[in-house]
């Protein structure tokens, strides 16, 4: 196996062994072929969506497909080989798609070869070593290092997305253009493209990226409205309990409905918080508050968890044995001998809570603020404005992101700290956990922590910068505006292009730079963008405030 798409990748070169994230070398392989065979179905794709054939099952296959492969989702090499063979029928399909429509039109079909043609073969061993043929490693030799970071670069910024897509389909929120730019964008990574090339194609999934992330912020407020600030629970509540973990709005939304009167209190952990401050989900009052912190946190906090535990996106680890039968998966998401939960019938779940002890008190209260998405942001613009205006405002840092296990992320907690007190920090994502439970006080009635939300509302941050910008009747890059931004996963790099494209500059990123960029590709970053590792909290916020 080879896989460096994530930021714990081994020794900070590559995963050649086994995954420090506990994926094993067969659902690598596994993975790497279905990566493979999207690439082939999006070749036909892209060719039918050109001669005007609707390929939905191609598009919904594709998206789902490169969420599958996003670290820490799907762990179940035997699953994941089932995608691998769904693949190919739905590659058969669009393949006819377009021959068909070739026909009607008269035309004469393209014959296309790689992915879109290649033989996958049925048994195990054989796909393993097909997978070895087409693995990143291989790719390095013939294209060449920096090549292959930068076609990797492309195809994490697509996973990213299409797990931001894959939510906002499931509310029942789609763009067809959105579809042909993964199909378009797959079919481009086959060929060989200099390096320029490749950079411009990566900013493109940026800016991509961004509609993305605005169709999921439309599915999201439309269906539970906009979050609103909301002081929320941090401790457990005696009595029955469900805890859920990761990003899917609609999840949650169905266990609270199917757990409504049956004496059980839900709690938010990771990426799940800002569901708190939306109006159609904190309507419901077994919605009690939120347990625990981020991913990386998991193994203990569920292993001290008296209840049934819910996995709906990543991050999900190595359950430890002492909850393993009552930890569930649902969505993409799944770990081998776990309990996957269909079609959102959580009947499981809510019998493991009921068997479980529960909590036998209330823990001492403590509450935190959540829910500064855009709306809430600016609809108090004017003050924010004006206390800039006066100085009592002296600087904005968006400090978020993901978080991961490394120490040098108590960077972001010392940075959070430090940050003066004529300052106000925004943030989101899972990363928000390192400082997300300290005191921070306000400014003239501001908080001086706006929880912006979950990852995907990196969208919304981008509104409010637009926004201050326009007020001060300046760019994004001449507000008194520092972005520094912890990466571990996909969508974190998604997001990164999303704010390049914007031509954001200067972003202090960390813990470490991604292993996938060389030198060259970095250089290039650096260059272009004033992209800057950490280095230590003092200098850096020294620097940013200079
Ligand atoms: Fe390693 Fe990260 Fe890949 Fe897991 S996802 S195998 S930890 S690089
Ligand atoms: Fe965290 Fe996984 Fe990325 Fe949505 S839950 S941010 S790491």
């Amino acid at each position: 196996m080879f896989c460096y798409q994530c930021e714990q990748t081994a020794g900070g070169v590559g995963c050649d062994r086994f995954g420090v994230c506990g994926k094993d070398p067969e659902t690598a392989a596994m993975q790497d072929l279905l990566v493979y065979v999207t690439k082939g179905i999006s070749m036909w794709a892209d060719k039918a969506r050109a001669v005007g054939a609707g390929v939905h099952d191609a598009d919904v296959f594709v998206v789902e497909a490169l969420f599958t492969t996003v670290t820490n989702v799907n762990f179940d090499a035997r699953v994941v080989s089932s995608m691998v063979r769904a693949g190919v029928d739905i590659r058969e399909k669009t393949r006819k798609a377009y021959v068909d429509a070739c026909s009607k039109l008269d035309r004469v079909p393209e014959k296309l070869e790689g992915p879109a043609v290649e033989e996958i073969p049925d048994d195990l061993e054989q796909m393993k070593n097909l997978a070895a043929r087409i693995s990143i490693r291989e790719r390095m030799e013939t294209r060449g290092r920096t090549e292959t970071g930068l076609e990797e670069l492309i195809t994490y910024g697509l996973k990213g997305a299409a797990a931001y897509a894959d939510h906002a389909r499931i509310l029942g929120v789609e763009d067809d253009d959105i579809y042909g730019f993964f199909h378009e964008t797959l079919a481009f990574l086959v060929d060989r493209h200099p390096v320029e090339e490749l950079f411009a194609k990566a900013l493109k999934v940026g800016e991509r990226n961004i509609r993305v992330m605005e169709l999921l912020d439309a599915a999201n407020t439309g269906t539970y409205g906009h979050p609103e600030p909301t002081s929320v629970r941090i401790t457990p509540l005696k009595g029955k309990a469900i805890v859920v973990s990761g990003h899917d709005l609609k999840d949650l939304e169905e266990l609270l409905k199917q757990t409504e009167g049956k004496g059980i209190n839900v709690y938010t952990h990771g990426e799940m918080l800002p569901s708190l401050a939306y109006p159609g989900l904190k309507k419901y009052p077994h919605l009690v508050g939120n347990y625990g912190g981020a991913w990386q946190d998991q193994q203990k906090e569920f292993d001290a968890f008296p209840g049934a535990i819910l996995m709906t996106t990543n991050c999900i680890q190595k359950p430890r044995d002492s909850y393993k039968d009552r930890i569930f998966t649902c969505g993409l998401v799944q770990w081998p001998g776990v309990v996957h939960i269909e079609n959102r019938d959580f009947a499981p779940v809510i019998e493991a809570a009921l068997a479980a002890e529960g909590f036998t008190e209330d823990a001492p209260e403590k509450r935190i603020m959540v829910g500064f998405g855009r709306n809430a942001v600016l609809s108090v613009a004017d003050t924010v404005v004006n206390a800039v205006k006066s100085g009592d405002i002296r600087h904005f840092f968006l400090v978020g992101g993901c978080d991961g296990a490394r120490p040098g992320r108590n960077y972001f907690t010392d940075l959070a700290r430090m940050i003066p007190e004529d300052c106000v920090i925004l943030t989101l994502a899972c990363g928000k956990y390192r400082f997300n439970k300290l005191e921070f006080g306000d400014i003239g009635g501001i908080p001086r922590l706006l929880d912006v939300g979950q990852c995907n509302d990196a969208y919304s941050a981008i509104r409010i910068a637009s926004a201050l910008a326009d007020a001060f009747g300046c760019g994004v890059n001449d507000l008194p505006l520092s972005f520094v931004l912890s990466w571990y996963e996909q969508k974190a790099v998604a997001i990164l292009l999303s704010l390049l494209h914007l031509d954001v500059k200067d972003i202090r990123l960390g813990p470490t730079l991604p292993a996938f960029l060389t030198e060259d590709a970095l250089s290039v970053l650096v260059e272009n963008f004033g992209i800057k590792p950490i280095t230590t909290a003092e200098s850096d916020l020294a620097e940013m405030l200079a």
